[in-house]
């Protein structure tokens, strides 16, 4: 690399079997990596009573197969949105492969979200069908319909509902709709820095070049695994993000690797798996749970082969402890919902970067094959290696554009001298003499709890229309357990008396929980510079050791 110029181009191009498999319907690449045995078992889960529930591979095929048929006896208009909003399960994963195996578009929605959010995305996604919680049906549909969707199904978690009572009377087998690279696969929400939030269209061809990518990267194992079989994940995130959607499902897919399923992250119930298994993947939060359950031994992990974590910072501490009680570094990698993954740490040292490289601690690792990612300064000149600036990407991976926001996009975009478009991640970094990449903060205005995003204009506007208040600014500050939290700081208008609590419990009805500020301060004005903006620096020093 350029002691100049800080792009780091992988050194390796995205394999040949990648830029092959991109061309086709996700779901028929990975189908072709189911393994022979269809009757062997492809997912673990226990239903919400306890009991356990074993679904082969066939069992997999057969039930997306009638959720497809279902799907398409509707004869919706091709790329139609198919929206989710129900708590995990296996079943919610097969709504998931069932949207992709008839073509149509995934618009997964945290089960966190309120009404004024749904309404929201529901009213700019415009989705045909909506599947939702038994429970939540009456406040759902409404919205639902009234956006205009056609069909509103539920799914529960404990498998009922008319999305399965209706698929059931359909064919257990599908072929899957022709699907070229460019086609929509999925919507995925990210909050936005002016308070509305965009859709990042995924298409084919970015979710299945980067799952081919990690297979090789992360050197999944046909064989070898605890159970005769190979790799054995154990999925223990939401399945309405990046990570625990496309990282973790298609890691397992695409390898025919079980998955023992958890529909809830519960460390001593992933400690307990830990002897079956072999990968597990956690944002850093649930690296810290672990890490305070004393089961997590040597013992425990034995026969795990690789831990990976990411969607937010992992502090170096955690790094350190994990290797020290565990025996494994853990591999740290980066991505976002526009982009899937884009870097990772080495999983073993390889030739392509002189052969010494290893896991590290508080870096992000190297451009993934195929991925191009650059630092520059705000006019967008190339920074020095070593030097601090704004992270840019490219590659297969990186999305279309945001849904129906043709403007955004192109300003989240620029243009390399040679004409090349490279995507603004709004993350800031270096990148180091190794090429390792390092990030360092933000220049987007987000705060990142617990691996979910919350952005600050979004709440500061709700808080602002509340009676009484004059304005306010939410910070992040440190926090044990979620890495970062939000506090906001309110002024009254004049001769108004305000209460912290009663400002949080009105979000509370508003907003998704995690979403809500973990403490509220009332003063009279907020710090600003002489330029009349508001100092959030000062207001992050003086709250950064509440939760120390
Ligand atoms: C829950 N709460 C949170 C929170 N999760 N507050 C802030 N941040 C969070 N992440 C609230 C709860 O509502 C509750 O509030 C209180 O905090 C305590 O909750 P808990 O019981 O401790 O939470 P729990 O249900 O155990 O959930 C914590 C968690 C969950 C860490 C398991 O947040 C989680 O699954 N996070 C993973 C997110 C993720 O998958 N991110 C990937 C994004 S993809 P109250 O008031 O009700 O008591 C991406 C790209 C990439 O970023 O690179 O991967
Ligand atoms: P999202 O919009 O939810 O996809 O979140 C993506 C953001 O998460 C990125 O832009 C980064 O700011 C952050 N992120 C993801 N992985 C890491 C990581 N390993 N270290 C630091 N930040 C990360």
């Amino acid at each position: 690399m350029s002691a100049l110029n800080a792009t780091a181009h992988s050194p390796t191009p995205a394999p040949a079997s990648a830029a092959a498999l991109a061309s086709q319907n996700l779901f028929t690449a990975l189908r072709a990596a189911f393994p022979a045995d269809l009757d062997a078992v492809a997912v673990e889960a226990t239903a919400p009573d306890g009991t356990p529930l074993h679904y082969t591979w066939r069992d997999l095929d057969e039930a997306s197969a009638r959720i497809a048929n279902l799907l398409a006896s509707l004869n919706l208009p091709d790329g139609s949105r198919v929206a989710m909003q129900v708590e995990k399960s296996v079943e919610a994963m097969l709504l998931y492969l069932a949207t992709l195996r008839a073509g149509y578009v995934f618009l997964p929605l945290n089960t966190a979200y309120q009404s004024a959010e749904i309404e929201y995305f529901v009213g700019n996604a415009e989705p045909a069908v909506v599947v939702c919680t038994p429970g939540n049906f009456g406040w759902v549909s409404k919205i639902a319909f009234t956006a205009g969707t056609q069909h509103v199904f539920t799914l529960g978690d404990d498998r009922t509902g008319s999305l399965l009572d209706r698929a059931a009377q359909h064919a257990g087998q599908h072929t899957p709709v022709a699907r070229a690279a460019d086609d929509l696969a999925a919507i995925l929400y990210t909050s936005g820095t002016t308070g509305r939030s965009k859709g990042a269209m995924l298409t084919h061809g970015n979710l299945l070049s980067n799952a081919q990518v990690l297979k090789d990267y992360w050197g999944w194992q046909a064989t070898g695994g605890p159970d005769g079989g190979g790799d054995v994940l154990i999925h223990a995130l939401p399945i309405f993000h990046v990570h625990g959607l496309f990282v973790a499902i298609h890691g397992a897919l695409i390898n025919g690797s079980k998955m023992i399923w958890l529909n809830k992250f519960d460390p001593k119930a992933v400690i307990a798996a830990m002897p079956r298994a072999t990968v597990f993947m956690g944002v850093p939060t649930l690296y810290v749970r672990l890490l305070a359950e004393p089961g997590l031994s040597r013992e425990a992990v034995r026969n795990m082969r690789l831990f990976v974590a990411g969607s937010a910072p992992l502090l170096i501490e955690t790094f350190k402890e994990w290797q020290q009680r565990t025996g494994h570094t853990i591999l740290e990698r980066y991505g976002m919902s526009e982009t899937i993954m884009l870097t990772s740490n080495p999983y073993a040292a390889d030739a392509r970067h002189g052969g010494q490289d290893e896991r590290r601690g508080a870096t992000v690792g190297f451009p993934l094959p195929g991925v191009g990612l650059r630092v520059v300064g705000d006019a967008g000149q190339p920074m020095p290696t070593g030097e601090i600036g704004n992270i840019q990407v490219q590659g297969p991976n990186v999305f279309q554009g945001y849904w129906r926001m043709p403007e955004k996009t192109k300003e989240e975009f620029a243009e390399g001298p040679d004409g090349s478009r490279w995507f603004k991640t709004g993350d800031v970094g270096r990148i180091d003499e190794r090429g390792y990449v390092h990030i360092v903060g933000r220049s987007k205005d987000l705060i990142i709890s617990g691996g979910y995003n919350v952005y600050p204009a979004e709440i500061e506007g709700y808080v602002n229309e509340l009676p009484g208040v004059a304005e306010s600014a939410l910070v992040g500050v440190p926090h044990p357990d979620f890495g970062e939290v939000g506090v906001i700081v309110v002024t009254p208008r004049p001769g108004a008396l305000l209460d912290g609590d009663a400002i949080l419990a009105a979000l509370k009805s508003q907003l998704a929980n995690f979403k809500i500020p973990k403490r509220c301060f009332i003063v009279p004005e907020l710090p600003r510079n002489t330029m009349g903006k508001v100092q959030k620096n000062l207001l992050r020093d003086a709250h950064k050791g509440l939760f120390a």
